[in-house]
């Protein structure tokens, strides 16, 4: 497992048994030293710049034969499916009287002009934006922190807008985490 500038906390189940087997080998490459090996053991940490790291690696690379790997076809297809089935899920809503989050979100994702800054936080009805909405700008999907706590979405939210003020910002939380 190649852990790229993440941190293994609560996200991604503490490296533990419910998103990784036992036998997984780590590498993680992380520019800050604490967070190196934090709640799971390594067979390697690298303490550097993710880019450079992986630059570096590219170079290494590139010089040896690989073959495809019969699991990554497995999960593509099953992403695949997986998108599929949400794209239905938010396609069926339309004859419901009432609005399936995966409706609202496809809806909210395509009324959008452009890619916009999004700052997330919620409970329940988030964890279908966050399935519906990929985040493809770098720093531009920021979503709760390591120990999962909401009301984070608003002081996010002005922090981008802060950062970034020609571009627009989207905060998108709920009734419940706004109170936090
Ligand atoms: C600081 C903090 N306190 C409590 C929680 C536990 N918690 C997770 S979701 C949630 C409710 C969120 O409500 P809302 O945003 O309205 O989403 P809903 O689940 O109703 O869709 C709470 C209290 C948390 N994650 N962080």
């Amino acid at each position: 497992m190649l852990v790229l500038g993440k941190r293994i906390d609560y996200r991604l189940a503490m490296g533990g048994p419910r998103l990784f087997s036992p036998e997984a080998k780590f590498i993680q490459v992380d520019i800050h030293q604490q967070e190196l090996g934090h709640n799971r053991p390594l067979a390697l940490g690298i303490c550097a710049d993710v880019k450079a790291t992986l630059l570096v690696a590219l170079d290494e690379l590139g010089k040896k034969n690989w073959k495809p790997l019969e699991w990554v076809g497995r999960a593509r297809m099953l992403e695949k499916k997986w998108k599929d089935e949400l794209a239905a899920i938010a396609a069926s809503n339309s004859k419901n009287k009432l609005i399936h989050p995966a409706s609202f979100f496809a809806a909210l994702r395509d009324a959008m002009p452009v890619t916009p800054l999004y700052a997330w936080d919620g409970g329940d009805f988030i964890h279908w934006g966050r399935a519906m909405f990929p985040a493809t700008r770098s720093g531009g999907w920021m979503r709760i922190g390591p120990l999962g706590t909401i009301g984070s979405a608003l002081p996010n939210a002005l922090a981008m807008q802060w950062r970034h003020p020609d571009q627009p910002v989207v905060m998108i939380t709920g009734d419940g985490s706004l109170g936090f």
